[in-house]
């Protein structure tokens, strides 16, 4: 017998069968020997439960393969650093990606199972609040499918984006406890805790040889413990990591406290810690400065940071000479950019390097992410909150500062002003960390996430870091998954396209352009109106279970999901349903184009103007829908809790995508990808990247209106909102019967906020300057939808344009300009 330890050996068991027979079998063991099922009537989540082990154990086997590799390569990785992973469901992906879709079916009709019903038993995992978050997910996807070896690092929060549930119109908040059942795609790793710091004070000190350093003490730890889940690349063998921190308290008890009989105190401790994991913060473009908020920050940042060090230093000692040729850290926006000073801090206090070196690392290894130019969304920290919590963090940051305000200085001497607007802190009542600045400063990469949105970057947001590091400065026009989103969410679509094209454009979404011909060819066209039918069937059913609401049959199916913001304009939106509401009224039912309207998102729970939105549409739907003239020419729907595994289902049925910004305020978008993959046309504001899909797809094939950027910036100060109203006799209508309290008879009032804002000279969406011209362009989408051969041939041309989109294109880029990481190439 060999004295090795089992995992030093060969491995000694058989690769995992790949068919349906397998698959069954394992998906019996784990029903009946793990879960102890009972044989006749095994619950159906135990059924999932089991098909997820049995999918997990053939990830964890390309999963060991994969680590094997990177470790053999030694070469230079990255780091996705995001305090949120909006990863939805994971059985479908893994289904979809180790190509065991067929096998997976077959094994369960065997047991008298639907494979649709078993994956319908999945929570989705809403780490995430929206854009920014499902970006995240959707690019680990294409990291791992084009073989780079990226790992993803978040938090395991206990509760996600909260569940809502629309009662009387209005909002209600439910805690969403996606692991109230375990989940079968974690791996805990409990051996590669790490230990995170807070409070305490920065404390000076010689070491033997004479060299002066600081070291943090007297701190109050917190342990992070990780928790891995697989993360398949699409048929490579490919299988990278997400590693999520779980904040627990570094002994059961506090021993102190607890020998002085404190127990419910020690106790408290524990929890105290366990908050730091507890909740996903649900603001969307806003920061509201709660301390447990920078305490989430600071501890994935120090976990992750630590972490990566560690496999440095068991490998390398410490040597850091060769550590930044390594690494890359991306930072998604700012949330975790305490990575800039804790790389710092890791470095000099506690493996010994001077500032010069530690700096050329971390200003070497560090890139940054913008998703957002609203000034509300921007975050700053009170200097005081961060002297309490994390002294020895804002030491640092306080000679980074003044390091850098050195260097501005001598290139610019006696420009106050520039100092001043450059500085990581700004001055003030209370001073504030800028960690938008600390992030610039701290990084060799500054991109956003589209075109326009860098231009406004460049030139407005971050003007003077671009005047001082042009080359600092790079757009990455975000992208999606076409994994998840076309071939998962529209497998009627997937099949026709690979019927047509071929199966290249799996490999390689750009291909879509090869469907260009057969949007003259009318056969194909009616299949491609068939499939969508068929979609939208399915949309009605369920809109139809959770609202009531009942879609008109073969009516234009008119979609605007996501979060509820006053930017993005659900308001402009809602006066048109009005306007065409008033226009069957007036008595001109027979040239209303019969359309189904659908709203979804969720709003921040403290953001009133939202949750006002919200009840707004919910009441307008009201009078509509049991409005007997409205029968068969419009339907409106507001369908609670829009979250990843609904959108899967909204975006294969939606045959207008609305993407109605006020231009310049949407950093990019990634929905209006979604919906455009998968053949809806676009309604759309020259914003974020819809002007990248007009190019595209052409601007003819694309209902464009409304003020660009530079028009509604010329417009502040001068707008007003009175003058739109005399001058489109449509709108005053709208506005008279919203005042007239048409859609609020019972509850007085209640739309006198929507009014006012929308009537205010000051509004700065200018929801009103755009009405006119998008009633324009929605008229001109209902007579091109009179035309089925058009729109249809409009449809498929969108998918053909839709390539570029791929998050595979986006994460191609990063890699050539930013990370430049060797792909992995894996052997089955
Ligand atoms: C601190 C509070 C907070 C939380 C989240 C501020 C800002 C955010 C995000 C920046 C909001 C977000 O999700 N932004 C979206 O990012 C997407 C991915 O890049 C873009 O497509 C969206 O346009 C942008 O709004």
């Amino acid at each position: 017998m060999s004295s090795q330890p089992l995992s030093k050996t060969a491995c000694p068991l058989p690769p995992l069968g790949m068919d349906a027979l397998s698959l069954r079998m394992d998906t019996c063991h784990y029903l009946l020997r793990t879960l102890g099922a009972e044989e006749t009537a095994e619950p159906a989540n135990s059924v999932y439960t089991a098909l997820a082990m049995s999918l997990r154990d053939r990830l964890v086997e390309r999963w060991k393969n994969t680590q094997k590799k990177v470790a053999a390569e030694s070469g230079r990785r990255t780091f996705y650093l995001s305090l949120e992973f909006l990863l939805g469901r994971a059985m479908g992906n893994a289904l979809l990606n180790l190509g065991l879709e067929d096998a997976a079916r077959e094994a369960l009709t065997r047991e008298h199972r639907e494979l649709v019903d078993i994956m319908e038993l999945e929570p989705d995992a809403g780490l995430g609040n929206g854009g920014l978050g499902r970006l995240a997910a959707c690019f680990l996807d294409s990291c791992a499918s084009l073989g780079l070896p990226v790992t993803g690092y978040g938090i395991r929060y206990s509760y996600g984006m909260f569940r809502q549930e629309i009662r009387g119109g209005e909002q209600v908040e439910e805690p969403d406890h996606w692991l109230r059942n375990g989940c079968p795609w974690e791996l805990k790793r409990p051996e590669r805790v790490r230990r995170v710091h807070f409070f305490g004070r920065s404390d000076g000190y010689h070491d033997a040889q004479g060299r002066f350093h600081q070291r943090w003490v007297d701190t109050h730890d917190v342990l992070a413990v990780p928790y891995d889940i697989p993360i398949p690349g699409y048929r490579n063998e490919v299988v990278n990591t997400l590693r999520l921190w779980r904040a627990t308290a570094t002994d059961i008890f506090d021993l102190g406290e607890f020998n002085a009989g404190a127990y419910p105190e020690a106790v408290a401790a524990k929890n105290n810690a366990e908050h730091i994991s507890m909740v996903l913060y649900p603001n969307d473009s806003s920061e509201n400065g709660k301390e447990l908020r920078l305490r989430q920050q600071y501890f994935l940042a120090s976990a992750s940071l630590q972490d990566v060090v560690a496999d440095w230093v068991a490998i390398h000692g410490e040597d850091f000479r060769n550590f930044a040729k390594h690494h890359c850290f991306q930072l998604n926006d700012t949330h975790p950019s305490c990575a800039v000073p804790e790389l710092m801090r890791l470095l000099m206090d506690e493996h010994g390097l001077n500032w010069e070196e530690a700096w050329d690392i971390t200003s070497h290894t560090m890139a940054y992410t913008n998703h957002t130019l609203l000034p509300e969304a921007l975050e700053r920290w009170s200097v005081r909150l961060f002297r309490q919590l994390l002294p020895r963090l804002l030491e640092i940051i306080m000679e980074i500062n003044a390091r850098f305000l050195q260097e501005v200085a001598w290139r610019a001497p006696g420009n106050t002003g520039l100092l001043q607007r450059l500085s990581i802190i700004e001055e003030g009542d209370e001073q504030m960390v800028r960690m938008a600045h600390l992030a610039v400063v701290g990084s060799f990469s500054v991109n956003g996430v589209a075109a326009l949105h860098t231009r406004l970057l460049c030139e407005d947001l971050f003007a003077d870091f671009h005047h001082l590091w042009p080359k600092k400065f790079n757009n990455k026009t975000n992208g999606v998954t076409p994994r998840r989103w076309l071939q998962w969410a529209n497998p009627g679509l997937r099949d026709l396209v690979t019927e047509r094209i071929g199966p290249d454009w799996k490999h390689d979404l750009e291909r879509l352009r090869d469907l260009e011909p057969a949007a003259d060819d009318a056969k194909f066209r009616k299949r491609w109106a068939e499939v969508r039918r068929a979609n939208k069937e399915r949309l009605a059913a369920l809109v139809h279970q959770h609202t009531g609401v009942t879609f008109i049959r073969d009516a234009l199916v008119d979609v605007q999901v996501k979060r509820i913001h006053e930017y993005k304009r659900q308001l402009l939106n809602a006066l048109h349903v009005i306007h065409l509401y008033d226009r069957i009224k007036r008595g001109e039912a027979n040239q209303v184009t019969p359309r189904n309207v659908l709203f979804a998102g969720k709003a921040a729970p403290g953001y009133f103007m939202a949750k006002r939105t919200i009840k707004f549409i919910n009441n307008i739907a009201n009078v509509i829908n049991h409005d007997p003239d409205t029968e068969g020419l419009l339907r409106v729907s507001f369908l609670p809790d829009y979250r990843v595994s609904l959108m899967e289902q909204i975006c294969a049925a939606t045959d207008l995508s609305e993407q109605i910004s006020t231009a310049g305020k949407e950093a990019s978008g990634t929905g209006n990808m979604k919906f455009m993959m998968n053949g809806a046309l676009t309604i759309g504001t020259l914003d974020g990247a819809n002007i990248e899909i007009r190019d595209a797809v052409g601007a003819e094939h694309f209902f464009l209106f409304g003020l660009n950027a530079e028009e509604v910036s010329q417009l502040r100060g001068h707008y007003n909102p009175e003058l739109y109203i005399q001058a489109d006799h449509d709108l005053a209508r709208v506005m008279d019967l919203l005042q007239s309290g048409y859609f609020n008879a019972f509850e007085p009032g209640i739309f006198d906020p929507i009014v006012h804002a929308v009537t205010h000279p000051h509004d700065p969406w200018m929801v009103l300057a755009d009405f006119t011209s998008y009633k324009i362009k929605q008229r001109e989408a209902a007579d091109v939808w009179h035309d089925q051969t058009e729109w249809q041939r409009l449809s498929i041309l969108n998918t053909a344009a839709s390539g570029i989109f791929s998050s595979d294109r986006t994460i191609a880029q990063y890699n050539t300009d930013i990370w430049h990481l060797t792909p992995l190439v894996m052997t089955p």
